[in-house]
């Protein structure tokens, strides 16, 4: 079976365990739902306990072969380079698979299945350039050095709102420094990934080293999370199901890399390119229909120009052409579940019943049939108190709060149990610098938003999780380090002291 949209349109998806398909212990398949038509447009496997067992015991086995344990770095990094070059062959296939699947624009999904093959091959020339270190070590005649090690199998569950882009930020340092992996894709959009499954096996990666078993949260992910087999586990998702999973994961001691929620402060100040800030407002909270972590969902606009400022993202935000996903002329397409419709509906309601205002949006647009569109919606009158601002809505609505001076910003952006990113827009670079070294943030962009790179280290703080994806930290996320000490003195040394010189 080859996963492409036109292959498995209609069709059911099995498991990819140990480089073959494989039919879920289960028996059982689920609908996978189009959000631009609320239809159902294949099904994905059902796996359970038993099939994740089956996957993890495949990553331990391709562990031990030769076949990729010995493989030398440079290979390694070969093996990625030519993952890359065919995603870059399939990465129009794979773009409509994501629009379908979760109802991105294609614009969006182009544009990132066309930034993976560079992801790849990034971390592809990582292979053969991690190393451990010689250490100056405080005795006589002993050598001290450090080897850096793959940690094993790595546990990787993805959301659906970004599933072969998250899948491929712990994919590929995984695959650099020789890992294996079992993902674990949402139930709502487990193709990509079965299709990205496949090109490794077609650029000939070894059978174990990528399995991937689509399933329920409560089922597939909770036995993966839990799995003694388990060195690590990847984890991008909501901030209750990371709680979860960590406390799953100590039961074996197994440290996690946890992406969650965010509530990310979006400031402007007086002084800013206002043309330039309105785009980065208007594009941080809509772009994939504010279905990002990484959305600027609280806007902080200098009291002075808050009045004027609400005016031109609320126009901007009633400009937005709303439509189909696949339609390359649409810039807001449907929301990826009918849970995340109604979600949003229930915020609008309690932003409107705690008294904040809409400027713009607020309902869903006149569209023929059963997607799960919602207009992007603007709050002014907005508080950081109020539960809008307090709560990841994970939807297209912005909300827009005023403050008075630099002291004000920083305790309103502060008082967030989140802290992901954070974007502000000053022509004052003293002022930018303070913003970024004050507000509690993994990444904060100064007149820019959302401009991710490979290079760049990803990763919240407080209930946004802990680790970090891209450049070398996502390398040290998925090795550890040995400590090797040799005694090449010769000296005869007491065997029953601790040798301290
Ligand atoms: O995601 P979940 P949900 C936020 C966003 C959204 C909320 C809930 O606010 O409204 O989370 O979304 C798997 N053990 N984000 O419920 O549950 C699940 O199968 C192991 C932020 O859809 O976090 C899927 O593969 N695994 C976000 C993955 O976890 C479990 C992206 C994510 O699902 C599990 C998505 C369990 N007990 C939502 N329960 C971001 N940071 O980008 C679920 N899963």
């Amino acid at each position: 079976m080859k996963t492409t949209v036109s292959r498995i349109a209609g069709h059911a998806t099995d498991l990819f365990v140990d480089g073959a398909w494989r039919k879920p212990a289960s028996g059982r398949y689920f609908a996978s739902y189009d959000p631009s038509t609320g239809a159902p447009w294949y099904e994905a496997a059902d796996g359970g306990e038993e099939d994740v067992d089956a996957a993890v015991n495949a990553a331990t086995q391709a562990l031990q072969d030769a076949a990729w344990n010995a493989i030398t770095p440079t290979r390694r990094g070969g093996l990625m380079h030519r993952l890359a070059a065919l995603i870059d062959d399939n990465k129009e296939d794979l773009a409509q698979m994501e629009t379908r699947d979760n109802g991105k624009i294609i614009g969006e999904t182009r544009a990132q299945t066309g930034y993976l093959p560079d992801y790849f091959n990034y971390f592809a020339g990582m292979a053969d350039k991690i190393h451990g270190e010689v250490l100056p070590i405080n005795k006589t005649g002993m050598l001290n050095f450090t080897m850096r090690e793959p940690v094993g199998v790595v546990g990787v569950i993805v959301p659906w709102n970004s599933p072969l882009s998250i899948l491929a930020t712990a994919l590929a340092p995984c695959l650099a420094v020789g890992n294996t992996v079992v993902a674990k894709p949402s139930e709502h959009t487990s193709a990509s990934a079965l299709a990205l499954a496949e090109l490794c096996m077609e650029a000939g990666f070894p059978a174990g080293v990528v399995n991937v078993v689509s399933g329920y949260g409560e089922s597939a992910g909770h036995a993966l999370s839990r799995h003694p087999g388990v060195a690590k586990i990847a984890f991008t998702g909501g901030t209750d199901t990371g709680r979860k999973i960590a406390s799953n994961a100590a039961a074996n001691l197994t440290p996690c890399t946890l992406e969650l929620g965010g509530k990310s402060p979006h400031v402007i100040f007086d002084d800013a390119d206002l043309e330039r800030a309105v785009n980065g407002v208007v594009a941080g909270i809509f772009a994939a229909a504010g279905q990002t972590c990484v959305a600027g969902s609280r806007c902080f606009v200098h009291e002075s120009i808050y009045d004027r400022m609400v005016d031109r993202v609320a126009a901007r935000a009633r400009a937005i052409r709303i439509g189909r996903p696949e339609d390359p002329n649409t810039q807001l397409g449907p929301l990826a579940l009918q849970s995340q419709l109604e979600k949003v509906q229930r915020y609008v309601q309690y932003g409107l019943d705690q008294g904040a205002t809409l400027a713009a949006g607020g309902g869903r647009p006149p569209i023929k049939g059963n997607g799960w569109y919602f207009q992007p919606t603007v709050f002014s009158a907005a508080r950081n108190d109020m539960k809008i601002a307090r709560d990841e809505i994970f939807g297209p609505v912005v909300c827009m709060i005023s403050f008075r001076d630099e002291a004000d910003l920083i305790a309103q952006a502060n008082d967030s149990v989140y802290g992901l990113a954070a974007g502000v827009w000053t022509r004052d670079i003293d002022r930018a610098l303070r913003f970024a070294r004050a507000v509690d943030a993994g990444t904060v962009w100064v007149n820019t938003y959302r401009s991710a790179s490979f290079v760049s280290p990803a990763g919240g703080f407080k209930w946004s999780g802990y680790g970090k994806h891209n450049g070398f930290e996502a390398v040290r996320e998925y090795t550890r380090v040995k400590s090797v000490v040799i005694d090449h003195s010769g000296l005869g040394r007491d065997a029953f002291v601790i040798q301290l010189k």
